[in-house]
């Protein structure tokens, strides 16, 4: 109906998008066979079978193992040009692609190979497919500071390559007070900042990651809504919040659909947006979210799904100059 033409045919752009989460099987296999790499499944089908997540750790797990298939800097270029196809399907025309070096370099894959890679796949993104896209690098927040800032050295000769830094994989028990002095260092050298919080962690990890990180967007933030001072400060400094609905569904944040807190969000006039998160792993695609995000809450409307599309250039790290022509 129209509705659901207006959700897939209105531009927008794509903030939280793990690359390695882009990962679908068939090219899990394909490139397993190009490499040499054996897999602990011996199917395409066997391996979404797995895709059965309770909490976020149990994905991490098979996510962690499916991109130890990535070795050249084709395998990342090929693995990020079917994203930005699938991407351009569903109308994005802006993505700010997150990737974690560290699950690479941790197996002999150098810094320059995954950069290379991904970079080349940018620029084809943009002359082959018209989407403008930049590279936000996370650190791996269950690992160290001392590893964290032995990536920043590694990432230096490649500072121009990169828009920002983020902060992902597992929660709970990795407060961002504990990259205090890595953020420190980014901000000194002029990335915008990111850092996933209140996905499975409590509102404190989202005060903080505002507060002793300074990020400028928080990547879900969902669990803000426990809190109504964190609220009231979201909306008022208009943070962004880089919402997935089906990675929330999938990783058992929300039991149901029905249950997100996606409308609550922008009623309270924050910064909401919508965005894939693990596309290959959760279900769906940016468009694949926005439909089962607008058929499971009916108090959501087209003055939503526009303001979800004005959200998303507004909270992008694209340059003044370049939002104003798109507008
Ligand atoms: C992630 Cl859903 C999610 N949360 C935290 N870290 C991640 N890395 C990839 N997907
Ligand atoms: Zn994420």
């Amino acid at each position: 109906d129209k509705l659901h033409h207006l959700l897939r045919a209105m531009p927008k752009a794509e903030l939280h998008i793990h690359i390695e989460g882009s990962l679908e099987p068939e090219l899990i296999f394909a490139l397993a066979q190009r490499n040499g790499v054996s897999l602990s499944y011996p199917s395409v089908e066997a391996l979404r079978a797995a895709y059965a997540f309770t909490d976020l750790q149990s994905f991490l797990d098979i996510y962690y193992a499916g991109a130890s298939v990535l070795l050249k800097a084709q395998d990342f270029e090929d693995m990020a040009m079917a994203y930005f196809r699938r991407a351009r399907a569903d109308n994005v025309v802006h993505a700010e692609l997150f990737f974690d070096p560290q699950t690479h370099t941790a197996r002999g894959v150098s810094f320059e190979t995954v950069i290379t890679g991904l970079t080349h796949a940018c620029a084809r993104a943009q002359a082959e497919l018209g989407i403008s896209s930049s590279l936000i690098m996370c650190f791996l927040r269950h690992l160290s500071e001392e590893e964290a800032f032995a990536t920043l050295e590694e990432a230096m000769p490649f500072r121009s390559q990169i828009v920002g830094v983020g902060l992902d994989s597992s929660e709970r028990g990795h407060p961002p007070e504990k990259f205090a002095r890595v953020f420190a260092k980014c901000r000194e050298l002029g990335l915008h900042l990111v850092a996933h919080a209140g996905e499975e962690g409590p509102p404190a990890y989202v005060w903080s990651a505002l507060d002793v990180l300074k990020v400028e967007r928080i990547d879900h933030g969902v669990r803000s809504v426990e809190d109504p001072v964190l609220m009231q400060r979201l909306a008022r400094e208009r943070v962004p919040l880089t919402v997935c609905p089906l990675s929330n569904v999938k990783l058992c944040v929300f039991k149901t659909m029905s249950e997100h807190n996606l409308a609550t969000l922008l009623d309270q006039g924050l910064a909401a947006t919508v965005n894939s998160d693990d596309p290959a792993y959760f279900g769906g695609y940016m468009n694949d979210n926005f439909v089962a995000t607008f058929d499971a809450l009916p108090q959501l409307t087209a003055r939503h799904a526009y303001q979800l599309a004005a959200n998303s250039f507004e909270a992008s790290f694209v340059d003044a100059a370049a939002k104003s022509a798109w507008k």
